[in-house]
């Protein structure tokens, strides 16, 4: 099988000279800095885009790419941000060039209306009294999701790209993948719960305001082909009713734990989350609030695997929430 971890070492200098040709200030015109992003994705090193194109076409058993020892700004790195979205005159990070370059090579950066405020690159990052259900959180676990499984324009990839590591080094990523839960689901199961609709909830920024709003979306746990099936799977926001749906999602849920494996990232990492066949989590950590915790950079991309684009969108376009039903 092939690894999910691919080291980047070797083509430091080469993705440098590549991000020198990358605007500076990449939100000044954000469209134009991705377009010369997709331009430069096609000299990416050679091995490097066969992973990615690979990975694009058929996905694999991990659900995950971890692209390892990238070059990232060590010296210059800015302190961890403590508020969102990033000043719009900020300059561009390796990281974040990172995920441009390798980003375009799968498809369309995607922002989410709702989502900090539209913007298509995320900082990730604790922060003090953060709601359950945010990446913001620190020292909770963060439950097992499918990004934005309840969105009809949910993301393909969620990127994830490694600027700071948290102080103690705990914190893992931890990824759940359908292609190796599936074997361990018995049959009562897999039928019980593929193409059928469960009540969802949505995130905090979905909600139009609403506190509690209660499951307005309907979230298939499997579909698509029953032999290798896409999944939604979300621990806190997916809704069974009926007993025969509680206990097969219960099942699934076992399953997904059961072939957990967790990534601790570290600066130069870019993790590529294949969010149509995975469900993924943080461990707790224990922030200092000095400056220099933990600080990840996130992207959603979009391609037009399951119909996710319908023609003529463009890397950097924000969408407008629809509930999936
Ligand atoms: O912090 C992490 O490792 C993952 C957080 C997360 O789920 C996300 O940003 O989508
Ligand atoms: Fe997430």
């Amino acid at each position: 099988m092939a690894s999910p971890i691919v080291d980047c070492t070797p083509y430091r200098e080469q993705l440098l000279a590549l991000v020198a040709e990358l605007p500076d200030v990449p939100r000044a015109d954000l469209y134009g800095f991705l377009q010369q992003a997709k331009e430069l994705s096609e000299r990416l090193p050679e091995q490097l885009a066969d992973a990615l194109d690979t990975f694009d076409a058929d996905g694999s058993e991990d659900g995950y790419l971890l692209l390892r020892g990238l070059p990232v700004d060590e010296d210059e790195l800015p302190s961890t941000p403590t508020s969102t979205p990033a000043p719009v005159d900020r300059r561009l990070l390796v990281m974040e060039a990172m995920l441009a370059l390798t980003g375009r090579r799968l498809g369309l950066h995607t922002g989410y209306r709702e989502l900090r405020s539209g913007t298509v690159y995320h900082d990730v990052y604790p922060s003090p009294g953060a709601h359950h259900l945010s990446s913001e959180t620190s020292e909770t676990l963060l439950e097992f999701h499918t990004e934005m499984a309840y969105h009809v324009l949910q993301p393909n990839y969620v990127m994830l790209a490694c600027s700071r590591a948290d102080h103690e080094r705990r914190a893992e990523t931890l990824v759940g993948s359908i292609r190796k839960a599936l074997p361990l689901l018995d049959e009562e199961t897999r039928e019980r719960l593929f193409d059928r609709k469960l009540p969802c909830c949505v995130d905090v920024a979905f909600r139009g305001g609403v506190e509690d709003p209660g499951a307005i979306a309907e979230v298939k746990p499997l579909y698509g082909n029953a032999q290798d099936p896409y999944l939604g799977y979300d621990r806190e926001l997916l809704a069974p009713e009926e007993p025969a749906d509680k206990e097969a999602v219960a099942v699934l849920s076992k399953a997904l734990d059961d072939v957990t494996v967790g990534v601790k990232l570290t600066p130069g990492d870019v993790l590529i989350i294949d969010n149509f066949r995975t469900t993924h989590a943080r461990t707790p950590f224990v922030p200092r609030w000095d400056g220099k915790d933990r600080w990840l950079h996130r992207v959603y991309i979009r391609t037009d695997r399951n119909g996710q684009l319908s023609g003529g969108e463009r890397a950097g376009d924000v969408v407008t929430f629809s509930p999936r039903r």
